[in-house]
């Protein structure tokens, strides 16, 4: 499939690399939106993988009473317990999403981020993400990299909409600058949730910005910033293609869940 430069809405050139006041602009806030990096033809082909995925119960997927987060079905016997939260391994469902990811748009932006070499661990992320209207769950604040293990928390992750995503729909909240920070370990909770019932925690949380995308629209945004996401109140599905990023110099450590899967380097592809 041939990534043509997707239909421009915002004046920019979705083919160029990110501009050095757009990586000032990520170094700051841990995060940045680009408009319009994936093709309408594209976004219709991960969509029909999408779905055929959801039909067909296509392994491997994690539902959503696996997880039990907040409004998740108690298990997967309960109404609503078939309600599937991710496709994962979504890199191998379609060739055509490593083409994407090693197009110039994306892989030039991920190579100002990380290097010159981009490996792409199959083991986090690596997902079609969905957010079903009855049964979908709330996410908590956290950072990626609480359950990964790598010698630096510095992965780049891509999180592509496949349709409209905002605040009703379960789209996602970022904090700014909380990739560069420490917290007190005593602001989070059991599973490295920022705890929102503490008063020290409110000032960060106000700070939360809602990141609205459209089809073709990517979020890049550090594993340590922390991000969360409502429930989906909208009568329509969203979805949305998400993989991290990581720089040659940053292996997985032995041993550990990151380590458990084959990774890509990703190398420039067919233009
Ligand atoms: O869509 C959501 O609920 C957020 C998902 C998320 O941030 C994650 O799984 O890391």
């Amino acid at each position: 499939m041939q990534h043509e430069p997707a239909e421009r809405r915002d004046g920019t050139d979705p083919a160029s690399r990110f501009s050095s006041e757009e990586l000032t602009r990520f170094e700051r806030d841990g995060f940045l939106v680009v408009r319009g990096l994936a093709s309408k033809p594209f976004v219709q082909h991960l969509l029909e993988i999408t779905h055929a995925g959801l039909v067909s119960h296509m392994p491997p997927v994690e539902y959503e009473a696996d997880l039990q987060y907040p409004g998740a079905p108690a298990s997967r016997e309960q109404v609503g317990g078939q309600t599937i939260r991710r496709l994962k391994h979504a890199q191998g469902r379609t060739p055509a999403l490593t083409e994407w990811l090693a197009s110039s748009p994306v892989l030039g932006r991920l190579q100002q981020l990380l290097g010159p070499r981009v490996i792409m661990p199959l083991a986090h992320h690596n997902c079609i993400m969905t957010k079903q209207p009855r049964y979908s769950s709330e996410t908590g604040w956290h950072q990626d990299i609480r359950y990964w293990s790598f010698a630096r928390p510095d992965l780049i992750s891509v999180w592509l909409a496949l349709g409209e995503e905002y605040p009703e729909n379960g789209g996602l909240f970022v904090i700014p600058g909380t990739h560069r920070g420490e917290l007190e370990a005593e602001r989070l909770d059991g599973q490295l949730f920022l705890r929102t019932d503490l008063p020290q925690n409110k000032p960060l949380i106000d700070n939360r910005q809602p990141v609205r995308l459209s089809a073709g629209d990517v979020l890049f945004f550090h594993a340590r910033t922390f991000h969360a996401a409502g429930r989906n109140q909208t009568g329509e599905s969203k979805y949305s293609a998400v993989f991290t990023f990581r720089a040659e110099d940053n292996p997985p450590r032995a041993g550990s869940r990151s380590a458990v899967m084959p990774e890509l380097l990703l190398t420039p592809g067919r233009e």
